[in-house]
Formats: C-alpha cells, sequence, structure tokens
C-alpha cells in the first residue's frame, strides 16, 4: 500500500466517526426540540390549591399519646418543619409532595418513605419508649438543586405520665428501638394531577 493510501484511510474514518456523531446528536436534538420527548425529571403539575383543600399541614391529637400529622412536602421544604409530640404513644403520618418525588426520613428511626406527588403516603409509627430530644428529618431522595437543605425536625418530649401509668403493656413497643412502622399504603388524589 502507498503512503498516501493510508491517509486516506485515516480521512475515511475520521469522517465515518463524525458522521456517526452528528448523527447521534441530530437525533437527541429530534427527539428533544421537535418531538418533546425528555427524560421524565420534570415536577408533576399538581393542582395545588385541591390538595390543600382536603390536606391540612399539621399536628392534630387524637387521643393520649395519639398523634396525626399531615406533613406536605415541595421543593424545597417540609411544612411543617417542626413537629413536637409529647410522650408519643403512636404516630399516624399523612404525608404528600406538591412537585415531585421526595423521601421522608426520621434519622436514627425506622421511619423511611417515599412521598409521590398526587398521592397521600399513610402509615403509622410507633416511637420506642425512650425516644426522646431532637430527631432530624431529611429527605432522603434527590429532588432538585436544593435537595440537601430540605431539614425538618422532630421533638420527642416525655413527662413519663403515661409510662408511670399502670397500663404500661398498651405502650410496649415492639420491633427494636427504632420503632414499630407499618408498611405505608398510597391513597391517590381524585384529579389533582394536571396534564
Ligand atoms: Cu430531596
Amino acid at each position: 500500500m502507498e503512503p498516501n493510501e493510508g491517509i486516506i484511510y485515516e480521512y475515511v474514518w475520521i469522517v465515518i466517526v463524525a458522521a456517526i456523531v452528528a448523527g447521534l446528536a441530530a437525533s437527541l436534538a429530534y427527539y428533544g426540540i421537535a418531538l418533546d420527548l425528555n427524560p421524565a425529571c420534570n415536577a408533576t403539575p399538581i393542582d395545588v390549591d385541591k390538595v390543600l383543600q382536603e390536606f391540612k399541614p399539621g399536628v392534630k391529637e387524637l387521643g393520649p399519646g395519639i398523634y396525626q400529622v399531615d406533613i406536605l412536602a415541595g421543593q424545597f421544604f417540609w411544612n411543617p418543619n417542626k413537629i413536637v409530640l409529647k410522650d408519643p404513644v403512636r404516630v399516624e403520618f399523612r404525608i404528600t409532595s406538591k412537585d415531585v418525588v421526595h423521601g421522608f426520613e426520621i434519622v436514627g428511626t425506622s421511619v423511611n418513605v417515599m412521598v409521590i406527588p398526587g398521592y397521600i403516603a399513610e402509615f403509622s409509627w410507633e416511637p420506642p419508649k425512650n425516644a426522646e430530644g431532637r430527631y432530624l428529618i431529611i429527605c432522603h431522595e434527590y429532588c432538585g438543586i436544593g435537595h440537601q437543605e430540605m431539614k425538618a425536625e422532630l421533638i420527642i418530649e416525655r413527662t413519663n405520665t403515661l409510662l408511670d401509668g399502670a397500663d404500661i403493656d398498651a405502650l410496649e413497643v415492639t420491633g427494636g428501638d427504632i420503632g414499630k412502622i407499618t408498611e405505608p399504603t398510597y391513597i391517590e388524589f381524585e384529579g389533582v394531577i394536571s396534564g
């Protein structure tokens, strides 16, 4: 083979590789721009007003030591972001998201649940009897640029009045010292997801 012939083959390969790269880039541009097919990283369009008609974030005491905690998650907050529970025996959580998937975790406990827009995650948690003080709540699903700032706190106060009572067996918490949690169920909001 002549020396020139080798250089021609080099150019041919450069042109072929360049054509493949250009073809891939053009197909990405075509799918993204012309067909509007993009990775599923957009926020779910939620009718937040409709959600808030049914869902009021906050803490309700249902009975002695029994709490219902309704939490709204969003980029990048938990509402409420400070939860105070006195002598909790059982906590009924209801959590929803107004935009993307978040992850609700009470650090150091068994509470770790996905939060999905358009759905209420319902589960209950029996905090361990010795749980007391401040617990950090974080988001454990990457949800955007402010994800690491998505924090809240749970404060468990103990007066021991419940524990001093005769009905101590009723307060027995099983499942280790991180608390017993039920499997979350996801209840769909009717007609809040648009498009
Ligand atoms: Cu997050």
